[in-house]
């Protein structure tokens, strides 16, 4: 089995890692009851010491002797780090696999990715590379981050830019959320354009994830909850909206609910990577079949069934269904409609008691309704785990490449457009060592031709049949 290392930069990117080892605990725990150290616990966690008979054996807690996660934690806060070390995750990391500093980047990629990438190079790579000498067979870096602060952002994508040069065979995979529209940091545009130009070149894959979408599932989550009709009770131990049942419980924190979405994202996406199945797919293998174009490497993701993993107790609903709700546009974690737009390939990871024939069923079902690239109609990569999450009977995470990642990038660009051609707030980036305004324009300029890639693309779409026009009536 391979293994792989999560590497959490920021404040959002070492809450969403707290979440994902918070589950990752939880999930092994139900499958291994007898608590010995196995291949599928070594794919993301090491085991620290010998077990001398009849130690103390509660995965759900990282003990068997002592689990450590396969981690490296980057914060130039120190907050947000020192929670977790105080924390019930406390056992899982030691701080051998920590770097923090106490001011932050002040929401400036400047100040994460030039003063700190090079204040930190050595050490960072000091700790990258001892986490990989943990690994017989290192697969996969996943890195986790926001795109709107200064030190995800920034030293989030420097360490992509490490990674490249000192890992360049094992595959960079990053998850990245990026800001609303309504997002109280100011120069999140001008963060989230200069590291889209990073990860445009030097990540094999992004998963983009849109901090609305998540909220608005939230939001959603809550009406169901509260709406008081019968069957929408909230069940306990749910794996989205509470902590019970991990170690983390009663330590519910603002972004939680919406941190558990993008763990249960990553468990989906891992699952086959983390416990045998009868259609494996490997990490590696995403990429290979879902990026045509090394540049169009983002992939939209949706989760269902959402609104059960959250435990709002609706009414069992046929399988097909799961499936059917991969597509639409409530499920999605970017705000974007993938039925609507292109597809380049589609990544269907099932996870529970669910056949290869239920996926062939569904796939013929379900392509009429959707336009794939004329050089790829067959572009379905899928893969099942027989291990379910916990407390569920399935579950499926698609992986979109699809043009539908367009409007977000383009409303992106708007944004920083519009604070650019005033200059605002430009003086704190220009102050920083090495920092012109040239990088500005070149990050621009990056973004713009992935647009335009994606643009093209979406020209070839056959033109949909248009609805018969609406009646007009004079009032
Ligand atoms: N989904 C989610 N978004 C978060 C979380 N924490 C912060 N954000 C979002 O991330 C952006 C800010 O980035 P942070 O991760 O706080 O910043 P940072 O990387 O710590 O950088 P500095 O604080 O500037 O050093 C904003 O868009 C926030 O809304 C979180 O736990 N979950
Ligand atoms: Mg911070």
């Amino acid at each position: 089995m391979t293994q792989s290392v999560l590497v959490q930069v920021g404040q959002c990117g070492n809450q969403i890692g707290c979440c994902f080892w918070d589950l990752a605990l939880r999930e092994h725990a139900a499958v291994n009851k007898n608590g010995i150290y196995d291949e599928s616990l070594s794919s993301f966690f090491r085991n620290v010491d010998a077990r001398v008979g009849g130690g103390d054996a509660d995965i759900s807690k990282g003990k068997i002797c002592s689990l450590k996660a396969r981690a490296v934690l980057i914060d130039m806060e120190e907050g947000v780090v020192n929670e977790i070390l105080q924390g019930p995750l406390r056992d899982v990391f030691d701080s051998k696999q920590l770097i923090t500093d106490v001011s932050g980047s002040g929401n400036n990629w400047a100040v994460g990715h030039k003063t700190f990438g090079r204040q930190y190079r050595e050490r960072i790579v000091e700790k990258l590379r001892k986490t990989a000498e943990h690994c017989d067979c290192l697969q996969c870096f996943f890195v986790l981050h926001s795109m709107g602060g200064g030190t995800g952002s920034g030293l989030g994508t420097f360490v992509l830019n490490v990674l490249e040069e000192e890992f360049p065979e094992v595959y960079r995979l990053v998850t990245s959320v990026y800001p609303s529209g309504e997002d109280d940091v100011i120069t999140s545009p001008y963060n989230s354009v200069l590291a889209m130009k990073e990860l445009n070149e030097h990540a094999d894959c992004v998963l983009p994830i849109e901090n609305e979408s998540l909220f608005d599932i939230v939001s959603k989550i809550n009406q169901m909850t509260k709406s008081g009709k019968p069957g929408t009770t909230l069940k306990p131990r749910s794996l989205i909206t509470s902590s019970e049942g991990g170690i983390r419980k009663h330590q519910a924190k603002p972004f939680d609910t919406m941190n558990n979405i993008v763990a249960n994202l990553l468990l989906n996406l891992t699952s086959s990577a983390r416990f045998e199945g009868s259609l494996n797919m490997d990490l590696n293998e995403i990429s290979m079949n879902l990026v045509p174009f090394p540049q169009l490497h983002y992939l939209v993701s949706s989760l269902t069934p959402l609104y059960t993993l959250a435990d709002v107790d609706v009414p069992p609903r046929r399988l097909d269904q799961m499936f059917s709700d991969a597509f639409s546009k409530d499920h999605q974690l970017i705000r974007a409609d993938p039925k609507h737009s292109l597809y380049l390939a589609c990544a269907l990871m099932v996870r529970g008691n669910v056949h290869v024939s239920d996926l062939r069923r569904n796939i013929e079902r379900l392509k009429p309704s959707l336009q794939f690239v004329s050089w790829n109609q067959e572009g379905w990569k899928t893969s099942l785990c027989s291990i379910p999450p916990v407390g569920h009977s399935h579950s499926l995470l698609a992986l979109a490449n699809n043009t539908c990642v367009k409007p977000t990038f383009m409303e992106l660009r708007e944004r920083f457009l519009r604070l650019f051609k005033k200059k605002a707030h430009l003086h704190h980036y220009l102050q920083v060592e090495g920092m012109e305004e040239s990088c500005f324009t070149e990050a621009v300029s990056s973004l713009t031709s992935l647009i335009e890639e994606y643009r093209q693309l979406d020209a070839t779409k056959r033109t949909p049949v248009q609805a018969p026009p609406r009646l007009n009536v004079a009032m």
